[in-house]
């Protein structure tokens, strides 16, 4: 059997604990591949993580390798193949006495632990890791992970996958599809209410699917919204965000890069920007992507950006060039 490497930081948290199960099977890295998880917490969290280690022991999967749990940053990235950073700092919590509201005060103090997570990362992963970036906010948290890895043979992504799928899911509901029919899904920019689901150039049995559904009013007023605001709708209905279909969108998401994109379709996340499609360089921006053979990870060229689509983009661009801003002295 092969093996594989994969740490997780936020292992104690909701997502976590859906995804792990899965991370440690054949589900996301294969029949052939022995899975060695260590899993990453902050000191006050860590000693819970023994609980789940047990659970991930008593599930009995043939893949599990050596299973660890540490709140030692270093340690727990040592000769990482995959780093997947789903811990951070939520809204709403208190600290020093202050609660943090504002997306700049989150911005910062996530910043600050994406720093020393990226220059771990950096120095002691594999040379050619994978980073996945699912902690909000997930773009400029990678940016500055990235920044800080000093390593330009690791390759960072934050997930957008969630919000393809869900965008996906909508589409096929209104075409009164199945989803498998609904491909070439794109989120454009942030992860975060301006990104911009594709319909124009998503198609629904290789049409495009705004002209299948043929409803501009619907897609204007009703879909992007919806998609948009769908992390909002899932945690006041369920008095918690999405976990069970967030830690899906990671695996999805692995097995994407992983594995070459079949022909004719592509697959979301963010990714360092080149200044494809007009969106500056030195921002994680959501693109289209494909997997090669060889495992190199292309942003899709040649889309057709109508004017609609030109004026999201430019919404979403603006947002994390702002991000970036709010924390460019961690860029340093
Ligand atoms: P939880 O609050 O349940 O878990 C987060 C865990 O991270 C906690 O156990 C905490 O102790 C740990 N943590 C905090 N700082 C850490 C550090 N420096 N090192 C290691 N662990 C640390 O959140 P959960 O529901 O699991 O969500 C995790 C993150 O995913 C949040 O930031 C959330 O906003 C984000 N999401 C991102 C999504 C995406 O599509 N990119 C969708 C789902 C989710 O909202």
């Amino acid at each position: 059997m092969k093996e594989i490497n994969v740490a997780v930081t936020g292992g104690a948290g909701q997502i976590a604990y859906s995804l792990l199960p899965r991370l440690i099977s054949s589900e996301t890295f294969g029949k052939d591949t022995k899975v060695n998880l260590r899993l990453i917490e902050i000191p006050q969290v860590v000693e819970k993580l023994e609980g789940t280690l047990m659970e991930l022991i008593d599930c009995g999967f043939k893949q599990t390798g050596s299973l660890e749990a540490t709140d030692d940053i270093k340690k727990g990235v040592a000769d990482a193949d995959w780093v997947l950073l789903v811990g951070s700092i939520p809204r709403g919590i208190v600290i020093d006495g202050k609660k943090i509201e504002e997306r700049s005060d989150l911005l910062r103090i996530n910043g600050g632990i994406f720093t020393g997570q990226g220059q771990a990362i950096g120095e002691f992963a594999k040379k050619d890791a994978k980073i996945l970036v699912v902690g909000n906010p997930a773009n400029t948290n990678a940016l500055i992970g990235k920044t800080k890895s000093k390593n330009q043979d690791q390759s960072w992504f934050a997930m957008t996958g969630l919000d393809a799928n869900r965008a996906k899911a909508q589409l096929a509901q209104k075409a009164n599809c199945d989803i498998s029919e609904v491909t070439n899904m794109t989120i454009w920019g942030n992860h975060s209410p301006t990104m911009y689901p594709d319909p124009f150039n998503a198609k629904i049995n290789g049409l495009s699917a705004a002209e299948v559904i043929n409803d501009m009013n619907w897609i204007e007023e009703e879909y992007l919204p919806l998609v948009q605001q769908r992390g909002k709708a899932v945690i006041d209905a369920r008095g918690a965000s999405s976990a069970a279909s967030a830690a899906n969108a990671v695996i999805d998401t692995v097995k994407s890069i992983d594995s070459p994109t079949r022909n004719n379709d592509w697959f979301s996340a963010a990714v360092p920007s080149d200044g494809s499609y007009g969106v500056p360089e030195g921002i994680i921006f959501g693109y289209p992507l494909r997997s090669s053979n060889e495992g190199e990870i292309e942003i899709v060229q040649g889309l057709e950006i109508n004017e609609f689509a030109k004026a999201k983009i430019e919404i979403t661009t603006e947002e994390l060039l702002n991000e970036k801003r709010a924390i460019e002295d961690l860029l340093d």
